[in-house]
């Protein structure tokens, strides 16, 4: 959780645009350093790897059009803006676009730390983080996923820690008071909920949303 801290979203400034540098830059390292914890403490990698992989693809991506042209793609908004230009009809479903589309599914990530920190449990299985994991799950990726999907995600459900088990991994393996870890959770959210509901907003209003599933 330390390393969560140490490396927090930058505040936006008044015109709420995010810049696509140190977002990058921040999204690569919390999935390395934070799923690299998550996955030695409690969710194995045969359940991270395949999630891991697709979002450092999505990375990957929209670095490489913002490594073209920095100045040009200071921003994210400027990508979308270029990117609509440069393909017409194809876009949104097109390039580093379709990439950030994508990579909004760290909303995933803030509905289910917000969940946790509200409290909502399973007052039968308190220690359990399923209610959690499914409130995130179908405010974020199930529109998007098909059928298949939709059931793997059901049997990745089965794979996922105690509560207790989370937020030690969260605490890097160290016992911790659950009040002093959900603080942070709590302080790490601000930036990054801000950050995300910016880029859910940009993608509303230049209409660069895709309701399709995969
Ligand atoms: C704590 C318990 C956690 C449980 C988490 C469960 C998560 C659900 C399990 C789902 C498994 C995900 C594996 C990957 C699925 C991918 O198929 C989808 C769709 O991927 C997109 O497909 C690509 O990302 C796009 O890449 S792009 O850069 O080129 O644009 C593109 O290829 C697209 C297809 O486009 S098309 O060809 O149609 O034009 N990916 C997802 O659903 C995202 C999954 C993110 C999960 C985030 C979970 C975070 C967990 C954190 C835990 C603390």
């Amino acid at each position: 959780m330390a390393l969560l801290l140490e490396h927090q979203f930058r505040p936006l400034p008044a015109d709420r645009q995010v810049e696509t540098r140190p977002f990058l830059e921040y999204a690569i390292m919390l999935v390395e350093v934070v799923s690299f914890d998550i996955m030695q403490y409690c969710l194995g990698p045969t359940i991270f790897a395949p999630i891991k992989s697709d979002i450092l693809a999505n990375i990957t991506k929209v670095k490489a059009v913002y490594d073209t042209n920095p100045g040009r793609f200071r921003t994210l908004q400027q990508i979308l803006e270029v990117e609509k230009e440069m393909y017409g009809t194809q876009w949104p479903k097109v390039g580093a676009t379709l990439a950030l589309m994508w990579l909004k599914s760290l909303r995933f990530i803030q509905v289910f730390l917000q969940s946790l920190l509200d409290g909502e449990k399973d007052e039968n299985n308190p220690n359990l983080i399923r209610v959690n994991v499914t409130k995130a799950y179908e405010l974020t990726l199930k529109r998007y996923h098909s059928w298949w999907l939709q059931q793997l995600f059901r049997a990745a459900l089965f794979a996922a820690p105690y509560r207790s088990d989370f937020l030690k991994a969260l605490s890097k393996g160290r016992e911790v008071k659950e009040e002093e870890c959900l603080e942070k959770v709590k302080k790490f959210l601000i930036n990054f909920s801000v950050t995300v509901d910016a880029i859910y907003e940009m993608y509303n209003k230049m209409n660069a949303e895709i309701d399709y599933r995969v």
